[in-house]
């Protein structure tokens, strides 16, 4: 994908994830906002024309589906940070996810279970390659943790789909947690 392209996707997931507001931008309950009131505001701030067609592209040639766009609407399928929680969709996991990480962050982990730190959700993966590839943006040596998905679930605690390689939960107790 060129510089330009991966400068706009960037643009959109600080807007769409973390601060709507840098952009007069607010999102509906799901996380949706109008696809028009997007470029415009991304026109305003970074004074360069965004067009549709350019987010079209970005969907097509990203190697993640950070975006959904529907009906005039565009919202970012993962990784939201703003104070309002954006509603997912409840769904039954399957018997194992993934989740890659640091080693400091897994000794914690192992004792507090997985937490959404700085993000609404924790973010899952159903491929162990995916986790480790999360992994790799902050440590050379991952360490991926293996969710007991299904069990879990079927203990109460809540998954929602994310997209089709991205699985979200409130939180998962260690029990549900191993190496
Ligand atoms: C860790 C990117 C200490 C957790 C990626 C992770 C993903 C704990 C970090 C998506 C903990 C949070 C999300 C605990 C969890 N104690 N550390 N109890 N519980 N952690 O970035 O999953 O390219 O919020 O292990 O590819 O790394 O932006 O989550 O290391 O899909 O589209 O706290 O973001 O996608 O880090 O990444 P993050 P993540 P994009």
């Amino acid at each position: 994908m060129d510089k330009r392209l991966v400068k706009i996707s960037r643009t959109i997931s600080y807007a769409l994830r973390h601060h709507p507001d840098d952009f007069e931008l607010v999102l509906d309950d799901e996380g949706w906002v109008s696809v028009p009131a997007l470029l415009t505001a991304l026109g305003e701030r970074n004074h360069e024309q965004t067009t549709v067609e350019d987010i079209v592209a970005i969907m097509a040639q990203s190697d993640k589906q950070r975006f959904e766009m529907r009906d005039g609407m565009i919202r970012a399928y993962y990784g939201h940070s703003i104070p309002q929680k954006v509603l997912r969709e409840l769904a039954i996991p399957p018997a194992t996810l993934f989740h890659g990480t640091t080693q400091e962050a897994a000794k914690a982990i192992e004792v507090e279970g997985l937490k959404p730190m700085g993000r609404q959700y924790v973010h899952l993966s159903d491929e162990e390659a995916t986790a480790r590839t999360v992994a790799l943006r902050r440590t050379s040596h991952p360490v991926i943790l293996r969710i007991n998905a299904l069990q879990a679930h079927e203990h109460g605690i809540k998954f929602y789909y994310g997209n089709d390689m991205v699985w979200l939960a409130d939180s998962i107790p260690a029990d549900f947690i191993r190496k």
